[in-house]
């Protein structure tokens, strides 16, 4: 049986990968931070059965990408054949204010892993996986971005996920490691971090179209990315890992879209038509029709607005990945476009929002948050 260890498993992407993982026959490791919260929801059905009955394969560990003392321990304990280092502060405009805490999570976390992998005598056994990013593109070089595209970093992540991924390049060059980063472009799900533009977008659209409230407030609508299912992108992390010789991978669908189209496309998924009027921060988008009895959101009720305070001090304007490596070395396609990703996320956030909009209309209080921040 196949040992794997993963740092950032009650993330989205730790969740897929655990699953899928699981379901190859692996043995899971996951290394998740104490916090004063419950903070495995995405994993509580992998750790154990709705009847308690604890699943043998998958044991948690505590830990910190910033604790190198307890990434040693783990990894000894463990002895994992494949470690995938998805731990991170991942969210772009935060990391604006926390950049040293970004830096030594994010960067000097990834060399902790390889640094203990070299110490444990480690390099011949145990293969890794690291969790690059197309914010490495930053400032645009050339479309589409490839393995060969140069990078120019825009945010505090960006930089130290550029170490990154240097470094990870950097041992395998000097010690001979099979380290191999994943450049992977935006990834959407139903279990992505609400403070993301897409889920932001979508638990908005569900709570509006259930009158749970009138608008969202967003900030850069022009921004274009490439947004593909992370139940896609984890089976490609895998993929990377089975190769004969260790490489580098963007992983990407080749489509890019507007936040503004995404928007449109969100709110189409429960029937309601939305057009964009004003420019700048003065721009609104307002309903033009809603099409579904289910709903009653008003023509011209205005659902969306800018709030410059989720602008980003230098931001990336556009990236669109180029899937020609990926397709023809991993044999990888993606299973989902952007229209099913879309339609899973709005279903599943409606799904989440009835029981609170039904409690509502019994006058009941409901505690959720309104995004702020983000
Ligand atoms: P999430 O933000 O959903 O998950 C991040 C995970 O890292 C969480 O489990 C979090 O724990 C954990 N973590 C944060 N800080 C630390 C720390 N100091 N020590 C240990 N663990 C820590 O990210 P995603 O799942 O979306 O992304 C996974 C990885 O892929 C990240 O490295 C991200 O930067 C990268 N990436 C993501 C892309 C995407 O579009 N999703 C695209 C390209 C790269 P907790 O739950 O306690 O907060
Ligand atoms: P990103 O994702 O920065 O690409 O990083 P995010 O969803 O945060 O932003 C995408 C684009 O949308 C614009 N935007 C907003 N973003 C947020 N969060 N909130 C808003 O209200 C809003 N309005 C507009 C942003 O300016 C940006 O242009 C994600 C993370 O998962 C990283 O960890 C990962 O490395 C990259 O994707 C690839």
């Amino acid at each position: 049986m196949k040992v794997a260890l993963i740092t950032g498993i009650t993330g989205q992407d730790g969740a897929y990968l655990a699953e899928l993982l699981l379901g190859k026959g692996y043995e899971v490791h996951g290394i998740k931070r104490r916090s004063s919260l419950f903070n495995t929801d995405r994993i509580d059905h992998l750790i154990a059965s709705d009847r308690g009955e604890k699943n043998p394969r998958l044991t948690n560990h505590y830990g910190d990408l910033t604790d190198s003392t307890n990434l040693i321990r783990i990894i000894q304990e463990v002895q994992p054949d494949e470690i995938y280092n998805l731990g991170a502060m991942s969210h772009v405009k935060v990391s604006f204010d926390s950049p040293e805490y970004v830096a030594d999570v994010d960067g000097i976390g990834t060399l902790r892993i390889l640094e203990a992998v070299r110490l444990l005598n480690l390099t011949k056994k145990t293969r890794i996986y690291q969790a690059s990013t197309s914010e490495l593109y930053g400032l645009v070089q050339e479309v589409p971005q490839s393995e060969k595209t140069p990078f120019y970093p825009r945010s505090p992540y960006a930089v130290a996920k550029m170490y990154g991924f240097w470094i990870t390049v950097n041992y395998r060059e000097a010690y001979g490691m099979y380290a191999c980063n994943g450049i992977l472009f935006n990834h959407e799900s139903p279990l992505r971090g609400e403070t993301f533009v897409t889920r932001k977008i979508t638990r908005g659209v569900a709570q509006i179209a259930l009158g749970m409230r009138d608008d969202i407030a967003l900030g850069n609508l022009d921004a274009k990315r490439d947004w593909g299912h992370a139940k896609d992108y984890v089976e490609a992390m895998w993929l990377i890992l089975q190769q004969d010789t260790p490489e580098d991978f963007v992983i990407a669908t080749g489509v890019t879209t507007t936040v503004r189209d995404f928007v449109r496309m969100a709110f189409a998924e429960v029937g309601i038509e939305v057009a964009f009027e004003g420019e700048g921060v003065a721009e609104i988008g307002r309903v033009v029709a809603c099409a579904n009895p289910e709903f009653q959101v008003p023509a011209g009720q205005v659902v969306c607005r800018v709030d410059p305070a989720y602008f980003r001090p230098t931001e990336v304007d556009l990236l669109i990945g180029d899937p020609a490596k990926c397709k023809a070395k991993l044999g990888w396609e993606p299973r989902h476009d952007l229209p099913a990703l879309v339609q899973d996320m709005v279903r599943a956030d409606v799904a989440l929002f009835q029981r609170d909009a039904y409690l509502l209309r019994g006058g009941h209080k409901v505690n959720y948050q309104h995004e702020q921040h983000q």
